[in-house]
C-alpha cells in the first residue's frame, strides 16, 4: 500500500492520491453491451437463453425460478444461514420503515393547501450479482425497501450457475422479502430484459443493484433511452475510507480495510491518520491478515491502488474524506461523534471501534447499495424513497386564489407569459363579478 504525507503533497499529487481506479468505458464494452441489448430487444427469450449458454454455461428451458425450485433452495439451506437472513431482513425492514418518507400537508397561505403524497413505482427490477461470490444480502437490501414502498411488481434477476440453478441463499432471501418473480438471468442481458420486457420477463420502470462493468454499462444505456428504464444511481467499484487516531486498534483498522479490498480487484481502500505509528502498524497488520484470507489474491491487487495517508489532525482527515466522498467511512477515534458534524459526503458512516462496515453490509438495518466513485457528493444510498414517487397536490379555495393570485400574475407578466397571467386574472375577475352580483 502506498504511504503518503498529505502535507508534503502539492495539489496535483493530492489529486492523484485520491484518484479512483479509472473505469474504462471502452468501445469494446459499450459496443458489446449495445449488441446484447439489441439482441434481447429483437429476439427476447431466445436471446436470453443463448447468452445464458454462452456466459453462464447453462442450458435453460424455463427462465423463471419455479415454486419447486424455491422449495428445494430453502430445503438445501443451512438453518443457521436461514435464521441469519431472517434476522437481517427484520432489522433492514425496521430501519427502512422508520426512514420512509411520510405524507406531508401544509397551508402556505390561507386557502392554499399543499400536500405531498407518496406513490410506489409500480414495476421495479432488482439485480443481484453472483460473480466471484453470490450476494444474498443484496437481495435483502433491494427487496425489503421495494416491499416497504409498496411496489406492485418486483422482479429479480440473478445469474444461474452452470447447473442451471441460482444460488440457494439468494433465492431464499428474495422469497423472504416478498419479491414476486425471480429469473435466472445475469449480466447485461438481464438488465435489457427488465428494461424492455420479453415474453417471460416483465418490463420494469426502474432498475436497481450493483453489478460488473457489463451490468453497469447496460444500466447506463437503458437509462438514456426514453423507452428503457430509469436506474438507482451511477455505479463504480466499492470503497472504504478509515479515519483512525493513534489509539485505534490496528488489528480492527486492517480488518476493515481488507473487508472492502476483498470485494474486487478494483476496490479502493484508504486510511487517514494523524499518527505515523498507526500507518506502520496498519500496514504490517494488513499484510499479515491479507495472507490469511481465501480471497487474498483479489485483496492484494486492490491494495495496490490503496493508500495510507498521514494528515496533521483529525480535522484535516475529515476535510480529506469529504473531498474523496467515500462510499463507506469508518471513524475509529476516541470521540467519533465529535467528527460527525463535519462529515459532509459519505454513503454510510460507521462510528467507533465496534462498528465495522460488515454490520452495515449485512444486518444493522441500513442499506448497502450506496453511491461509490465520488457520487456520495450528490447521491444517497438506496432507501424506500428510491422505490417511490412523491407527488405534490395543490388544493386552492377562492380565498386562496385571491391571496396568492396577484403574486403569480406579477411574476407571469415579468416573464411575458400572458397566458399564464390570464389563467389567474380571469379567475380573479370572475370572483370579483360574483361578489358584485351577490
Ligand atoms: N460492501 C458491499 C456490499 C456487500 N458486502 C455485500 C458484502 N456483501 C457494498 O459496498
Ligand atoms: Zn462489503
Amino acid at each position: 500500500m502506498k504511504q503518503l504525507d498529505w502535507n508534503q503533497l502539492d495539489e496535483s499529487a493530492r489529486r492523484d492520491a485520491l484518484a479512483r481506479p479509472t473505469q474504462s468505458r471502452t468501445d469494446d464494452l459499450s459496443g458489446g453491451v449495445a449488441r446484447i441489448v439489441a439482441a434481447v430487444r429483437e429476439r427476447g427469450d431466445d436471446a436470453l437463453r443463448e447468452f445464458s449458454a454462452a456466459y453462464d454455461g447453462c442450458t435453460l428451458d424455463a427462465l423463471e425460478v419455479t415454486e419447486a425450485e424455491f422449495a428445494a433452495a430453502e430445503a438445501a439451506l443451512d438453518p443457521v444461514l436461514k435464521a441469519a437472513i431472517d434476522e437481517a431482513a427484520a432489522r433492514i425492514e425496521h430501519y427502512h420503515r422508520a426512514t420512509a418518507s411520510k405524507p406531508v400537508a401544509v397551508e402556505t397561505a390561507p386557502g392554499v393547501r399543499l400536500e405531498r403524497v407518496v406513490r410506489p413505482i409500480n414495476r421495479v427490477g432488482l439485480y443481484v450479482p453472483a460473480g466471484t461470490a453470490p450476494l444474498p444480502s443484496t437481495a435483502l437490501m433491494l427487496g425489503v425497501p421495494a416491499r416497504v414502498a409498496g411496489c406492485r411488481s418486483v422482479v429479480l434477476c440473478s445469474p444461474a450457475r452452470a447447473d442451471g440453478n441460482c444460488d440457494a441463499a439468494v433465492l431464499y432471501a428474495a422469497r423472504v422479502t416478498g419479491v414476486h418473480r425471480v429469473f435466472k438471468i445475469g449480466g447485461a442481458q438481464a438488465i435489457a430484459a427488465m428494461a424492455y420486457g420479453t415474453d417471460s420477463v416483465p418490463r420494469c420502470d426502474k432498475l436497481f443493484g450493483p453489478g460488473n462493468a457489463w451490468v453497469t454499462e447496460a444500466k447506463l444505456q437503458v437509462s438514456v433511452d426514453a423507452n428503457g428504464a430509469s436506474i438507482d444511481m451511477p455505479a463504480g467499484p466499492s470503497e472504504v475510507l478509515v479515519i483512525a487516531d493513534e489509539l485505534a486498534n490496528p488489528v480492527f483498522v486492517a480488518a476493515d480495510l481488507l473487508s472492502q479490498a476483498e470485494h474486487g480487484v478494483d476496490s479502493q481502500v484508504i486510511l487517514l491518520t494523524p499518527s505515523k505509528a498507526m500507518i506502520e502498524k496498519a500496514a504490517s497488520e494488513v499484510e499479515k491478515q491479507c495472507a490469511e484470507l481465501p480471497r487474498s489474491e483479489i485483496a492484494v491487487k486492490s491494495l495496490a491502488q490503496s493508500r495510507l495517508i498521514l494528515v496533521d489532525s483529525l480535522a484535516q482527515a475529515v476535510d480529506v474524506s469529504n473531498r474523496y466522498a467515500p462510499e463507506h467511512l469508518i471513524v475509529q477515534v476516541q470521540d467519533p461523534h465529535a467528527l460527525l458534524d463535519g462529515i459532509e459526503s459519505a454513503g454510510a458512516v460507521f462510528l467507533g471501534e465496534w462498528a465495522p462496515e460488515s454490520l452495515g453490509d449485512y444486518c444493522s438495518g441500513s442499506n448497502h447499495v450506496l453511491p461509490t466513485y465520488g457520487h456520495a457528493r450528490s447521491y444517497s444510498g438506496v432507501s424506500v424513497s428510491s422505490f417511490q414517487k412523491q407527488i405534490t397536490v395543490q388544493d386552492v379555495s377562492a380565498a386562496g386564489l385571491r391571496a396568492i393570485g396577484p403574486c403569480a400574475a406579477t411574476l407571469a407578466a415579468a416573464e411575458q407569459l400572458e397566458a399564464h397571467r390570464r389563467a389567474v386574472t380571469l379567475r380573479l375577475a370572475a370572483l370579483d363579478a360574483r361578489e358584485t352580483t351577490e
